[in-house]
């Protein structure tokens, strides 16, 4: 038996480590009875695209992260609030692998689209890349923002000042080379892999987000396996709530030393908590908002997040 895995990075990012490491468990849990074809990003499509394989039966497992699949699970844009998660990654990491508010709560939302969420994980902190500097709101006026495509995150964005632009990530390179964008956001490993270090000045730390990713396999698939495999997959899962823990953050601090390595000029910034204080305030509406829009449970879900992750306002 054949089980594809399809993810959203490059070979030895993040999601990779992930898909990899679930392909040797479940191997091996299998005496080799299952098989694992792990599919990096490109192969089979875009974010969006492996996420509608996965709801079609033609994959069984995908990363969706909560940036891309906004259109398609809007409740899972909770993930994309400002402020949201704690700066204590101990915190993110524990919500993340066990929280009733998502496992019981907001995976309801993925079974009503043919989808099993299956674990969610932290690839770490969110950093801007700018070709100039950003410390306040106003600096933002006319920055030409690259956001993944979730609706939420342009909201955000417009919030703090910024022009967002909603792009594939595969375009976000040649976009800052041509000037189409003018700055982006996603975790140091994945800055440092994509090179998008290369196209910009400033790698600005503003608090403000946590990469978080889900995992899920086409509900149908799930639902069909025997007890014993379900329970392979949950030994599985929690096997790998350690294991990716420790990778993220391993990734990210060896990529931020190459970084510094290969582009000595750049500028780190550290906004202090003032600075952040001015960001925050300005995107204290978006919560609500998305909750106005997307309704149905969003309200309590959020809430129930905020009180997991320490994070209430
Ligand atoms: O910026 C993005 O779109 C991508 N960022 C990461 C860290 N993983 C995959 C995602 O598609």
């Amino acid at each position: 038996e054949e089980w594809k895995f399809a993810h959203e990075e490059s070979p030895g990012d993040v999601q990779d480590l992930y898909a990899q490491e679930f392909k040797r468990l479940v191997e091996e849990k299998t005496n080799g009875d299952v098989t694992v074809t792990v599919y990096t990003y490109g192969q089979l499509g875009t974010e969006n695209d492996i996420t509608e394989l996965t709801t079609a039966g033609a994959v069984q497992f995908s990363n969706a992260s909560p940036g891309h699949l906004g259109t398609f699970v809007p409740e899972i844009q909770v993930f994309g609030v400002p402020y949201l998660l704690s700066q204590d990654n101990e915190v993110n990491k524990e919500v993340l692998s066990s929280s009733p508010t998502i496992y019981e709560g907001l995976s309801k939302d993925f079974e009503s689209k043919g989808l099993k969420l299956y674990t969610m994980y932290p690839e770490g902190e969110m950093v801007w890349t700018t070709k100039k500097k950003v410390t306040q709101p106003s600096e933002f006026d006319g920055v030409k923002f690259r956001v993944m495509t979730s609706p939420i995150l342009i909201e955000s964005y417009e919030s703090f000042g910024a022009d967002p632009v909603a792009l594939p990530w595969g375009e976000v390179y040649s976009g800052l080379q041509t000037s189409v964008i003018d700055a982006q956001v996603n975790p140091i490993f994945f800055i440092e892999s994509a090179k998008f270090y290369e196209v910009t000045d400033y790698l600005i730390y503003a608090g403000q987000q946590q990469y978080t990713t889900t995992v899920v396999s086409n509900a149908a698939f799930y639902e069909g396996l025997s007890d014993e495999r379900k329970d392979m997959l949950k030994e599985v899962k929690s096997e790998l709530d350690d294991f990716i823990y420790e990778a993220q953050q391993k990734a990210n601090a060896e990529a931020l030393d190459r970084i510094k390595k290969a582009k000595p000029e750049i500028e780190v910034i550290r906004l202090n908590d003032e600075q952040r204080a001015a960001f925050k305030e300005a995107s204290a509406g978006i919560g609500d908002s998305l909750v106005k829009e997307v309704g149905g449970d969003t309200e309590e879900v959020l809430k129930a997040l905020r009180k997991e992750f320490g994070t209430e306002m």
